[in-house]
């Protein structure tokens, strides 16, 4: 009889124990989902079509456009299309230069405000790259030697 009842009680404390293991464990899971979860949820990055173009390589006019030209300051995409002949990049530079006013030297734009790029996109692809920028004036250019001076460029603003 006392060993009946001494061994109850033994499996209620070890029940007990138990349950109060799964419910540590399940408090636990809780508050892990909710620091990754509804917590995090951030804005998605607005964005933006640059295409450029060319119909000749460098024996002819050389075009960039781009929709919307501008953004909200935050995470902006950068989706470029090549429709051209040959390979062309998009370097975003801030500056408040005008867009077609930048100084060439060597055939080429300075990339010392340079905030990022999307580097190498080859005849007929897309390629595409998420920035954060901050308010302020912008050109996107495709800095290849002789682009910019064709044409490959365009303003674009963060409000
Ligand atoms: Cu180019």
């Amino acid at each position: 009889m006392i060993r009946n009842s001494s061994g109850r009680a033994t499996r209620a404390a070890f029940a007990g124990a138990l349950a109060a293991g799964l419910l540590v464990a399940a408090a636990n899971a809780a508050s892990a989902d909710g620091s990754t979860g509804v917590v995090t949820k951030k804005k998605p990055a607005t964005v933006v079509n640059v295409v450029v173009g060319d119909t000749e390589g460098l024996d002819g006019p050389m075009t960039m456009t781009v929709t919307p030209a501008s953004a909200p300051a935050g995470k902006v995409k950068f989706a470029v299309e090549n429709q051209g002949t040959i390979i062309h990049e998009v370097v975003v530079l801030k500056t408040k230069t005008a867009f077609d006013e930048l100084p060439v030297t060597k055939d080429r734009v300075s990339e010392a405000k340079a905030v990022g790029e999307v580097a190498g996109v080859g005849k007929g692809k897309t390629k595409s790259k998420t920035l954060k920028l901050k308010p302020g004036s912008y050109v996107l250019l495709c800095n290849i030697a002789g682009h910019y001076g064709l044409g490959m460029r365009a303003a674009f603003t963060v409000t």
